[in-house]
């Protein structure tokens, strides 16, 4: 008796690890931009990967250490000032990558509830095919990866 409930049990957790289609999302690499104090936005980077075979949408973000997350892109303009706008979503086709980088596109951080210094961590929350995904992203000291130094993104 106890045998077969256990295995009925286990059969579920199975079938509920499967499920989620934001299990075929990998998130690699994610960190946020040290930002002098006072800042009022800050960034932050991943590389989102589609490792499954059905598109995969993220429509944004929130976290309790800001007021307002967003996804934003910068680009060069002409003139070559750098600029940036805010982007609803990024879409993934099956195997398709997008990396988050300084210069490109990223996560824009917005009115910091409390400072966050490098060392300290942010937990975020993605709106993944209008389910949440968890991320932890550290605060680090721009690298040299940091090409384009655009004051805070
Ligand atoms: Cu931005």
């Amino acid at each position: 008796m106890i045998n077969r409930f256990g295995s009925a049990l286990t059969g579920a957790l199975l079938l509920l690890l499967a499920a989620p289609a934001q299990a075929e999302l990998a998130i690699e690499d994610p960190w946020v931009r040290e930002a002098p104090p006072n800042a009022g936005v800050m960034a932050g980077y991943l590389v989102f990967t589609n490792k499954g075979d059905e598109e995969i949408v993220i429509s944004g973000g929130e976290s309790e250490d800001f007021e307002r997350v967003e996804l934003h892109e910068t680009h060069q303009r002409e003139d070559g000032v750098a600029t940036m706008r805010r982007i609803n979503e990024v879409r993934l086709a099956p195997g398709e990558q997008s990396t988050f980088r300084p210069g490109g596109q990223h996560l824009m951080l917005i009115a910091p509830r409390r400072e966050l210094r490098a060392g300290d961590s942010v937990e975020l929350s993605l709106q993944v095919d209008g389910d949440t995904t968890s991320v932890t992203l550290p605060v680090r000291k721009a690298g040299h990866e940091d090409h384009h130094r655009h004051q805070g993104h």
